[in-house]
């Protein structure tokens, strides 16, 4: 060893943020760094260097929050998530470091417009839907309210793939998101781990104790991280989104290279790079594939050795893990850490089993997303036991100890355990990653009130029954610095206008907002607001699909996942209907509409690519039809991302949330459209029942069964035949969407979806046509007095404060993490 005392290194000087000197800098950047003259800069170019130049503002305050944590002995959080839907991350920065002006004149004096070079920022698209959105949302929200956190993923090389429109069909292509760069991330050389998979387990006997296992895996890859800053509102802290990259031990097989063998001699290092490489495309589906089981115990491992390394740097020994650590599953996919964790302490830090188990319970808290059954997770055991022999033992073990509680409880039944059971016993015997995480966590929370109730009598009745205090509800929330200050500027400065800036710090505090919704003028200038982001919206429309909108017409938009149990079809249907009804009419005073729509159906989810391509086939014939004269329009807008939603939320009049009563676990789109003022038409589902509560039933439609009677409806045997032939408008328009009148090419192409609600109509789409019907033209007369329309627009932004991810991670921090 040296002995050469430490020298004292100075810090870096705070950066100025003056325009000037960020002008300077990213002059700075763009000739050291990216190595080109401003003269012949490209707009990306640009893009790089200014993001080079937030970046170090963002450091500074990074290394900050480390340092302290590390000096507070604050609880840490850990959030762990297959998916992180993060969109683009140039504006969120800039925004919430407070620099929207200065960086846009320091790009003006260099003659760049920063409006031009942010649209040219990749949408990250490491997630399907609501569920990576919400990670995303949570993220930026944990930073906002001071909660030291780490969100912990995987950096896919592909996120969700790019959509087009062929001829209306859905057609996938790859999305790179990382084939430019990424200024944002840092890889961290330091924090790689080993990953193993397969193997054997050896036993040793010990005189003392438990015997000690040694899991010999077969097969081992490298986990490396790489780090991205998450930038909290007014930059009060940033945490880490920590994403992990498959690497091989070997890069190449030298041997094999030598002797010939080019390819063999990669095949390894390509095995272990394609674990990382591409998104499952499946949104409420499991994915249920050998390489998804291999990504999920990836993460999971690679965290988990992290995390733990980190807490004994700081700390003795792991009996403070329940105090200092808090691991927070995102559903089911990071479930098999429950096994990992407990391995861990036992096989790798010698820690006694029951004491592990202690901690693991202690540490780990399980949100559940949805109570779709094709969504639970289970593994056959033969490929679980393969791929991770000694987490199947591992979790035979809990199995026995929480079978044996359930026993001497003796008011179970041998059905209940059964259902407690880790493992599913009917047919081929498999795992059940729900069960599995349910009992390895202290706490077990749904997305919203109805959702939780559910799961209490559904999926998890009886281990709710054998764990009565686990079951909790955290009701979803989305961030409005992105939804509503990004996304909706000319709206955010007219509240702003109205009732000051105490909103910007807490959403609750738009309340105040209410007042104005019965203000003649104020009523006018949010008219004006609405009707500038319809121009935006027409504009995107105009140049990426060459079809002209109104903007005085409403804008009634659905956009989502493409799914059955969301209702897509219903909402078609509905069109078809009208279509039908302006024809047959034209007396009547229509009220004009643009239905739009947008969202990407799973890759082999036959029915929903289907579903697209009847909303095309619609809007084909409805657009060209003369007879309609323009009052009605259907749109589907092709590749949603992030960034779309952003300008299509703002301009939305109506929002639908129609998914089938007890489906929709909470969704968050609702969220984000009436905090910009949309009405919303929707079902008593997932977190709408909280929205009517506190907009006021005056304030948004509702129609349609309720979840019990969906429950009942299927229970009794639903006739929809019946409820078609006592609807002439259903039967009218289904008859035509399967008789091929919008399909003259294929005249039987819609007959089997459209036999499917006849038949047994498990989705409730003609059991609830009729309402639905109803209340869009409710809506239509609503819309000819925008007076009325105009004051509930504005009390659904005044009141949906509460729907903040702010207030949902202070929920969860302070009653499930019993952090911050
Ligand atoms: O999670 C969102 C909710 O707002 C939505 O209602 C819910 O549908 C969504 C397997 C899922 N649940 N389950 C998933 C995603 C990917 C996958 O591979 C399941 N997504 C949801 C946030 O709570």
């Amino acid at each position: 060893m040296n002995t050469v005392s430490k020298p004292t290194i100075p810090s870096p000087a705070p950066r100025s943020s003056k325009p000037e000197i960020l002008a300077e800098e990213i002059i700075e950047r763009l000739t050291y760094r990216i190595g080109k003259d401003a003269k012949v800069a490209k707009p990306h170019d640009w893009l790089t260097a200014t993001i080079l130049v937030l970046r170090d503002r963002i450091i500074d305050k990074w290394m900050e929050s480390t340092r302290r944590v590390y000096a507070t002995g604050d609880k840490r959080v850990y959030y762990l998530s297959l998916e992180f839907l993060i969109g683009r991350l140039m504006r969120d920065a800039v925004s919430n470091l407070g620099l929207m002006e200065q960086v846009r004149d320091a790009l003006a004096s260099l003659g760049v417009d920063v409006s031009v070079i942010a649209g040219l920022e990749p949408d990250a698209a490491l997630g399907n839907g609501g569920l990576g959105r919400l990670a995303a949302c949570f993220m930026e929200s944990m930073a906002t309210v001071e909660v030291p956190a780490y969100g912990y993923g995987i950096r896919y090389v592909h996120g969700l793939f790019r959509q087009q429109l062929a001829d209306g069909w859905q057609v996938e292509l790859p999305e790179s998101w990382l084939a430019h760069g990424n200024p944002w991330e840092f890889e961290r050389r330091e924090s790689a781990y080993e990953i193993g998979f397969g193997g054997t387990v050896d036993v040793v006997n010990n005189p003392e104790g438990e015997p000690r296992y040694v899991w010999k895996p077969a097969e081992r890859v490298i986990a490396a991280a790489f780090d991205t800053p998450v930038v909290g509102w007014r930059g009060k802290r940033v945490n880490t989104l920590r994403l992990w990259s498959a690497q091989p031990i070997d890069p190449i097989l030298l041997d094999a290279f030598n002797a010939g063998d080019h390819i063999g001699a990669l095949r390894e290092s390509n095995k272990a790079e394609s674990l990382t490489r591409v998104l499952y495309p499946a949104d409420a589906t499991a994915a249920g594939q050998e390489l998804r089981l291999r990504q999920e115990f990836f993460f999971s491992s690679a965290s988990l050795q992290d995390i733990l390394r980190r807490h004994l740097q700081q700390y003795d020994d792991f009996t403070s893990l329940p105090d200092k650590v808090a691991i927070q599953l995102n559903d089911t996919h990071p479930a098999v850490s429950v096994a990992e964790l407990m391995r861990l302490l036992c096989d790798v830090h010698g820690m006694e089993f029951d004491l592990a188990w202690d901690i693991t319970r202690g540490t780990i808290g399980y949100t559940n997303h949805t109570l779709l059954p094709e969504a639970l997770e289970t593994w056959p055991i033969p490929l679980f036991e393969r791929l991770l022999p000694r987490h199947m033992q591992i979790i035979y073990a809990i199995n026995a100890k929480v079978l044996l509680e359930a026993r001497r409880n003796k008011s179970f039944s041998e059905t209940e355990i059964r259902s407690i059971s880790l493992i599913e016993e009917s047919g081929e015997r498999r795992v059940r990653m729900g069960n599995l995480a349910f009992v390895g966590a202290h706490s077990i929370n749904g997305v919203s009130a109805l959702h939780t109730d559910l799961m209490k009598v559904t999926v998890f009745a009886d281990l709710h029954k054998l764990y009565p205090d686990r079951i909790n509800n955290k009701t979803n929330g989305i961030t409005p610095r992105r939804w509503l200050q990004q996304c909706n500027p000319g709206l955010t400065s007219l509240i702003r206008e109205a009732i000051g800036d105490d909103f910007l710090d807490d959403a609750e505090k738009l309340k105040p907002l209410d007042k104005f919704a019965s203000d003649a003028s104020f009523q006018e200038k949010f008219a004006a607001v609405k009707r500038a982001n319809k121009v935006a919206l027409s504009n995107l429309v105009a140049s990426r699909m060459g079809i002209k909108l109104d903007p005085s017409a409403m804008f009634d938009i659905q956009i989502k996942r493409i799914h059955e149990y969301k209702r897509q079809l219903l909402n078609v249907i509905e069109a078809v209907a009208l279509y039908d009804q302006i024809r047959s009419h034209p007396e009547l005073d229509w009220v004009p509409r643009v239905k739009l729509f947008a969202g990407k159906a799973a890759p082999s989810y036959h029915n929903a690519k289907l579903i697209i391509k009847l909303i095309n086939d619609v809007a084909r014939t409805i657009n060209n039809d003369p007879a309609v004269r323009g009052l009605l329009k259907v749109v589907f807008v092709p590749n949603y991302n992030v960034s779309l939603a952003e300008v299509m939320v703002p301009a939305a009049d109506l929002s639908e949330q129609i998914s089938t009563a007890g489906m929709e676990a909470s969704g968050t789109g609702n969220m984000k459209f009436a905090l910009n003022g949309a009405l919303t038409i929707g079902t008593l589902d997932g977190a709408n029942v909280e929205m009517r509560d506190h907009v006021g039933e005056d304030n948004i439609i509702i129609f349609g069964l309720r979840a019990d009677e969906v429950a009942a409806a299927r229970a009794d045997g639903h006739n929809p035949r019946a409820i078609i032939e006592a609807s002439r408008e259903l039967s009218q328009a289904l008859q035509a969407i399967s008789s091929g009148v919008f399909s003259h090419d294929d005249r039987n192409r819609y007959s089997a979806l459209i036999e499917g609600i006849y038949a047994h109509d498990w989705f409730m789409v003609a059991a609830d046509f009729d309402a639905y019907a109803q209340a869009q033209r409710d809506v239509d007369q609503l819309w000819t007095d925008p007076s009325t329309w105009n004051s509930k627009a504005i009390c659904n932004t005044a009141r949906m404060g509460w729907f903040s991810s702010d207030r949902t991670i202070r929920q969860y921090a302070k009653e499930i993490w019993r952090a911050g």
